[in-house]
């Protein structure tokens, strides 16, 4: 079993209902279980800022997949959101699941980079993981508290 964190996010038609409904799907899948969300996050757009603001969390697993697998469960679940692939890069979406971490595992292959190269920089990845795993460290041995610490503008707030 490995532990694997997934990062949850969507800005287009009713987004939180997408991302507690993400979570419900996340803890059906095959061969893993579900350990822990965090708590919804709204959050302004980074990257691309001309569109909704965002609901993010963060889930943490404990799977007998092997990441590719994971990986392919995760973009199956986006497409059954109605997830439109239109080659806006960072454009709105109505569900984004990154696969953050696994084990501790560094993967670099065509179709999946792990650690997920830009979730250091990123408080509604750092914000949702903190609340659920406050003591990790990634395998690079930063502690996410820290990598959160260095955010100049986090702007992403637990939703009321
Ligand atoms: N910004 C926020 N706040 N949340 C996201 O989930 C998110 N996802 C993205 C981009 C467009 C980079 N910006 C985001 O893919």
């Amino acid at each position: 079993m490995t532990i694997a964190f997934v990062g949850i996010g969507g800005n287009l038609d009713d987004p939180v209902a997408h991302v507690s409904q993400a979570i419900r799907e996340l803890s059906q899948l095959e061969e893993s279980e579900l350990v822990c969300a965090s708590k919804l996050y709204g959050s302004k757009p980074v990257g691309v800022i001309d569109q909704p603001d965002f609901i993010n969390a963060v889930a943490k697993l404990d799977t007998k997949l092997s990441a590719l697998a994971l990986l392919s469960q995760l973009q199956t679940i986006e497409n059954a959101h109605g997830r439109v692939r239109d080659g806006l890069r960072f454009g709105p979406r109505t569900l984004d699941l990154d696969l953050l971490l696994f084990g501790h595992e560094i993967i670099n292959n065509s179709r999946l980079i792990v650690p997920h190269p830009r979730m250091f920089e990123r408080a509604f990845v750092l914000a949702p993981l903190t609340e659920i795993e406050p003591e990790l460290h990634f395998p690079n041995g930063a502690s996410v508290q820290q990598c959160l610490q260095n955010i100049e503008e986090p702007q992403c707030q637990i939703l009321e």
